[in-house]
């Protein structure tokens, strides 16, 4: 155990989430574990922005960053890691796909000092919802690739739930732009032979018919990006 509690930063990338942006930082802050709240709005064009300035009024905990233009989930994550201040740093979807009532859970094993990172697994047997067969398939293959190439044994590489020291993870040279950030961030713990745990988490995934934006050419992306690290830094 850790003689003070570490505190948390969870860093919010957002584009175009206008219909469930105040619920998930409410469910954010009823966790009662994030000392700040960094959202950093990536160019969003469908009404998010209008919403910001109101939602920070409301939310003493949060701080808002604006991208004047969109650049990708992973742009917006970097810029929210470099702003980061606390000691662990929590990134979350903006959606309601991942619940933050998992964060003691996600917490625990870098609490105890067992792990270095810990990733929410959305396959090790928590709540789930029953959709998006292809999507899982597609998941699935990324992560063994990246088991093939780092000698891991992950289950869910591509989650977005992450929790990192803040430390760690600014001082790790990050380069993507869109969804490239999972198998990039991956790459590089694994290289650096980085402790990783996985925790079980609870998963609700929105449809394409709902707001989802991740597509085939993003696997692709992944593809190449998994291999380009393990050959370069
Ligand atoms: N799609 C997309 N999302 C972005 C961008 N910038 C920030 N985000 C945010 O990144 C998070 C993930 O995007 P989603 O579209 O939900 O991606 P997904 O298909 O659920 O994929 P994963 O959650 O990464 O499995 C959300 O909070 C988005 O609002 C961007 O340029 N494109
Ligand atoms: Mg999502």
């Amino acid at each position: 155990m850790l003689p003070v509690p570490p505190t948390l930063s969870v860093v919010m990338p957002v584009y175009n989430e206008r219909a469930t942006i105040e619920a998930i930082l409410n469910r954010v802050e009823a966790s009662g574990l994030a000392e700040e709240i960094i959202l950093v709005d990536d160019g969003s064009s469908d009404g998010t922005r209008e919403l910001l300035a109101g939602l920070a009024r409301k939310h003493r905990r949060l701080r808002v960053i604006l991208h004047d233009r969109n650049q990708g989930k992973g742009a917006a994550v970097i810029t929210g890691i470099a702003a980061a201040t606390q000691d662990l740093v929590l990134i979350q979807d903006a959606d309601l796909e991942y619940d933050p009532r998992d964060y003691p859970a996600l917490l625990e094993p870098l609490l105890d000092g067992r792990a270095d990172v810990v990733y929410g697994s959305r396959f090790l047997g928590g709540p789930r919802r029953t959709t998006m067969f292809w999507h899982m398939i597609a998941n699935k293959l990324l992560t063994l690739m990246t088991n093939l190439l780092y000698n891991s044994i992950l289950s869910d590489m591509e989650t977005g739930y992450k929790v990192f020291p803040r430390a760690l993870i600014q001082s790790i040279p990050l380069r993507a732009k869109r969804f490239d950030f999972e198998p990039e961030i991956t790459a590089k713990l694994l290289k650096r032979k980085r402790r990783v745990f996985e925790v079980p988490i609870s998963f609700n995934p929105r449809e394409y018919s709902e707001g989802k934006k991740i597509g085939l050419k993003d696997a692709f992306q992944a593809v190449w990006t998994l291999l380009k690290y393990r050959f370069v830094d």
